[in-house]
């Protein structure tokens, strides 16, 4: 395959803009399917999964090649809610350029804005698609003011939209200048017309945006543009495809997916005016021999390749989704795993459309591919000739905000659990998991609740295993306020060799997060050497669960400072138990009080919300720290505890029309208000009673 004629795209927006459902109208305009695949009754090739049929949305992303005048386009469809916007910028790790979906009702959403962000970090060429122009209340006009406010760069459409909402019925093409009507039947068989006269001033005024625009990227085309006025079409498409890769403006176009008007359009507009992977800036990698940073190119002539998805069924097995980054790979050929120092065996390459795949023989620099049943592979890791070592480097993913205690709901499914989550966790890099120490919980923690609960529902649909998802327990820390010292004491005289430990320890506070110190002050060995270590393992061992709360206690020093020993009925067991019981006695004395984790919050909302967001903040007694205006909307920095926002998702999404996000991480541990204090003592002393 000739590198120049493959296009890797990504689609992205916020969720339901219609990417999904304009890939879908791409699939059948290309003769891949024989109807529109539609989201509402489930028959998306690209929406496969059960709980993306469900949920009516995209949760993975999902690569289909399409065949097009012998070029061969792989989009890569995205979701675009803020729970799985980590997906979003690992597609846009593997793609070349970017097709941005924005809807002609609500414009630019901020998803949308911090998906643009991840196109911007990956320096992608892009084109904009104001979809949904056959709705109501759709305005492409408003659409372009958005696109222009948001991104800050002048959008020059290549199509203008002809009539809206129920009267859309084509557009008007202004390099060719004329009118494409489109029938109702969603064949996309459009007739050409002149355009209609009521449009003319219009269509003439953006053409001469856009032939200006073009003009502008090449020194000959400016002095022809500037001689002559005008530039053939030939001279404005070669413009159009210059100032698109180099980025010095955004082209637009317009339709509906769902009627199928304009999405053959784009797939043309992708050929013509995206950059293939030769046009792109060559991949950094390091060559596992020298350790030297080095970049790759399509042309180099051994064989690297980003693994940049694994979908894991329970029943088809493991498959590995890729794109070639140099050489070309057959099969039955053995690759490296360069991260795994692992051979692999390709054994049958596939190319993916959604749920449907198609057997090749061979891929070649510039492909995305698929691959099953690899042993070692993993997402982020590279596949590369055996003599020939590279590696990739791993993109950056934010770290999850929110967490949730899986609950299996029967013996059997806690027994199938553990198995089902980690193929989940091949699947989606946005989940982490982990077993609470403390309280014992599997803790499933991930981008934002709608996450976790489509995991949850995944485990169920696929894997047959039933759990409930309970809020975390807040990691409560007890700490001390005073000083206190006293003496802990252990005797035992009974028939053979007796017990015999005394200490005498000194508990002071440290400084937040310093943990915890010990230190040993005995002089004239009155504790003697060897049983020193015995006595802070005492303590050490005790205050894992605080005497006052149960909590784990932190940031305070003990000091031993005096004792006694007895030469026979000594021992390291006898001095732990000594130092354990001085250690609860004087914790007691040393105003014990809780310290509850606060988090760090970044919320990015439209303008209109930012009063009532920032007053129910106050309420969960968060701490605004900054406001500031974002390209569209505000962010407000704030700081709030861990135990006011555990469902916060869900209240900014109905707080904010679904028009919210946030992230959050934790910053410190603060003295809980002592107002506050009893009760969660109190629930803890609860839970170890019934636990
Ligand atoms: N009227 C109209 N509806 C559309 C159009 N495009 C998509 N829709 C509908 O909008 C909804 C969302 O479409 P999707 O294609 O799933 O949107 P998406 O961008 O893939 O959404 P996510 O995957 O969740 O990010 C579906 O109900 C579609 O049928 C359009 O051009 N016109
Ligand atoms: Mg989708």
């Amino acid at each position: 395959m000739d590198t120049q004629m493959i296009r890797n795209v990504a689609f992205i927006s916020h969720g339901g803009a219609g990417k999904t459902s304009l890939v879908e109208a791409i699939l059948f305009n290309a003769g891949i399917t024989k109807r529109i695949g539609d989201i509402e009754n489930g028959t998306s090739v690209m929406d496969y999964d059960p709980v993306e049929i469900s949920r009516k949305l995209s949760i993975n992303l999902k690569s289909a090649t399409v065949e097009w005048n012998k070029y061969l386009l792989n989009i890569i469809d995205t979701p675009g809610y803020a729970n799985f916007l980590h997906e979003t910028k690992v597609a846009l790790s593997a793609a070349g350029s970017a097709v941005v979906i924005a809807s002609a009702i609500t414009g630019i959403k901020a998803e949308t804005e911090r998906v643009w962000e991840y196109a911007d970090e990956f320096s992608l060429a892009r084109l904009i698609f104001v979809n949904k122009m056959d709705k109501e209340r759709a305005d492409f006009l408003h659409a372009l003011a958005d696109i222009e406010k948001a991104f800050k760069t002048t959008p020059i459409p290549l199509y203008l939209p002809i009539g809206a909402e129920d009267s859309f019925k084509g557009v008007v093409d202004l390099i060719q200048m004329k009118a494409l009507i489109y029938p109702d039947d969603a064949s996309a068989n459009y007739k050409v017309q002149d355009i209609p006269s009521d449009m003319k001033a219009e269509a003439e005024r953006y053409r001469n945006k856009l032939v200006e625009a073009a003009s502008e990227t090449d020194d000959a085309l400016i002095e022809k543009y500037l001689d002559s006025g005008e530039l053939t079409d030939d001279e404005i498409k070669k413009g159009v495809r210059e100032g698109t890769i180099t980025k010095k403006f955004i082209p637009v176009l317009c339709g509906s997916a769902t009627k199928n008007i304009g999405a053959k359009l784009l797939l043309e507009s992708i050929i013509k005016y995206l950059p293939s992977p030769a046009d792109e800036s060559p991949r950094p990698a390091t060559d596992m021999k020298s350790k030297n940073q080095i970049f790759v190119k399509p042309t180099d002539n051994f064989v690297s390749a980003y693994v940049f998805k694994t979908f894991t069924d329970p029943f088809a097995g493991k498959l590995t989704l890729f794109r070639v980054l140099s050489g070309s790979i057959k099969n039955e050929t053995e690759l490296l795993n360069s991260m795994k120092g692992e051979k692999e065996r390709i054994t049958q390459l596939n190319l993916m459309q959604g749920k449907n795949s198609i057997k090749v023989d061979e891929v070649t620099a510039g492909q995305i591919a698929m691959v099953s049943k690899l042993r070692y592979t993993e997402t982020f890791d590279t596949l590369c000739s055996v003599n020939n070592p590279v590696s990739f480097e791993k993109i950056i993913l934010n770290d999850p905000v929110i967490a949730f205690s899986i609950v299996p709901k029967s013996k059997e499914d806690e027994d199938k659990v553990s198995t089902a989550l980690h193929k989940l966790l091949e699947e989606d890099p946005g989940l982490h998991i982990r077993r609470d120490p403390e309280t014992s919980e599997l803790l499933l923690s991930g981008m934002g609740q709608m996450h976790i609960e489509t995991v949850v529902e995944k485990l169920h649909k696929k894997f047959n295993v039933q759990v409930d998802m309970k809020a975390p327990k807040v990691p409560y820390r007890e700490t001390i306020k005073g000083k206190a010292s006293g003496q802990g004491k252990y005797k035992k005289q009974s028939g053979g060799r007796g017990q015999y430990g005394d200490v005498w320890l000194e508990i002071t506070p440290l400084d937040r997060g310093a943990g915890f110190e010990f230190e040993d002050r005995i002089v004239g060995g009155v504790v003697p050497r060897n049983y020193i270590p015995a006595v802070e393992k005492g303590v050490r061992e005790t205050m894992l669960e605080g005497v006052f709360s149960g909590y784990p206690m932190v940031d305070f020093k003990i000091a031993l400072y005096d004792g006694s020993y007895h030469s026979v009925d000594s021992s390291e067991m006898a001095f732990k138990v000594a130092a354990s019981m001085a250690y609860k006695k004087i914790a007691m004395d040393a105003k014990p009080i809780l310290l509850e984790p606060i988090m760090n919050l970044d919320v990015f909302i439209p303008e209109e919300y930012v009063g009532n967001v920032i007053g129910d903040l106050n309420s969960r007694r968060g701490r605004i720290l900054n406001v500031e205006p974002q390209t569209s909307g505000q962010h407000i920095r704030a700081q709030a505890p861990m135990s006011e926002i555990l469902t916060y998702a869900p209240d900014l999404r109905s707080m904010t029309g679904g028009h919210g996000m946030f992230t959050m991480e934790f910053a410190y541990y603060e003295e809980l208000p002592s107002h506050l204090t009893e009760k969660v003592v109190s629930a803890r002393n609860e839970e170890k009673n019934t636990g």
